[in-house]
């Protein structure tokens, strides 16, 4: 009978949660930087289940975190075609409900990573619920997708075995690369510095933030953590900072009142297409 048949539509199902180990995942990967991308070759089959802006939720289960993926950027287009090619398959069949979000500093004054992260952060909780935060080099990819973009019970190094390393941590406090923190850990940290103008130093300042806020850090084994850099050069407004490794000793008396509760910035423009949020923002560099 009619009504019968009502009934078993299956359009109010209510979905279940993702499986805690997602079971489509294939370990190792193949990762290779030999030919330039172009933004066409991320392929049909992820393009078509992103939607506006970079996001993506697994269609079957409810994702277990909602998570952002934060990128500082300018002027590596080349390589965030390699990123993007690599990372939205990863991120689907670890079953994510995420977005992507790309934090280009405009202009050409000195180059502030750690800044650009947290407003990256400031940004994405505008758009949506998010928990769990990744901050991301925009020139790492990761070879194995057991390697998890999401939170754990402290904040978390993902990229620990990189070949330009030669797979193996330069230094036991390294936190530089790719991390993940949840809102929560981010928020007891006060964010990150943004002090740090020029290459180097912010990512041992986020470590002694997360030290001093009694924290540890988490990480994958050195099989999972395994990741390729792309080869490059310094960038032009990226010189190391001399100032940098005074303000390390410093980090336990500033870090109160330097960070997400004294961040300040302009978004210029806001651009999202299939692939990613692109997010233009005057980040106030000294002259
Ligand atoms: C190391 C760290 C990195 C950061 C940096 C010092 C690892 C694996 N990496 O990377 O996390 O701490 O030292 O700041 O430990 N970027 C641009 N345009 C620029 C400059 C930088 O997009 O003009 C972005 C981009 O995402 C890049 C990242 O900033 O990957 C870090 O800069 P880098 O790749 O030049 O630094 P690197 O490889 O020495
Ligand atoms: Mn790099």
């Amino acid at each position: 009978p009619k009504a019968n048949q009502e009934m078993q539509t299956p359009t109010s199902k209510t979905l279940g949660p993702c499986p805690e180990t997602p079971p489509n995942l294939v370990g190792p990967l193949n990762v290779e930087f030999d030919y330039q991308r172009m933004f066409d070759d991320v392929s049909y089959a992820a393009r078509s289940k992103l939607q506006k802006g970079g996001r993506y939720k697994p269609p079957d289960c409810v994702s277990r975190q909602k998570v952002a993926i934060i990128i500082p950027f300018r002027n590596r287009h080349e390589h965030l075609k390699h990123w993007l090619f690599y990372l939205h398959p990863i991120l689907m069949r670890q079953q994510l409900d995420y977005g992507v979000y790309i934090i280009n500093q405009d202009g050409v004054g000195v180059f502030n990573r750690a800044k650009l992260m947290n407003i990256g952060y400031a940004e994405a909780v505008k758009d949506y619920d998010y928990e769990c935060f990744i901050f991301s080099d925009v020139d790492l990819i990761p070879m194995d997708d057991r390697n998890l973009y999401r939170c754990f019970d402290n904040p978390r190094h993902l990229s620990v075995a990189i070949d330009k390393f030669n797979f193996r941590l330069p230094y036991q406090t390294i936190f530089g690369g790719v991390s993940a923190l949840s809102k929560e850990q981010y928020l007891k940290i006060n964010g990150f510095s943004n002090a740090y103008w020029g290459w180097g130093g912010e990512d041992d300042d986020i470590f002694n933030r997360i030290k001093f806020s009694g924290m540890s850090i988490s990480r994958p084994d050195m099989v999972v953590g395994r990741y390729r850099m792309i080869k490059h050069n310094r960038d032009l407004h990226n010189e190391p900072n001399p100032k940098s490794l005074e303000k390390l000793h410093k980090t336990q008396w500033t870090m109160d009142k330097d960070g997400i509760n004294s961040l300040e910035y302009t978004v210029k423009e806001i651009v999202k297409n299939r692939l990613y949020t692109f997010i233009t923002v005057d980040v106030q560099a000294p002259p």
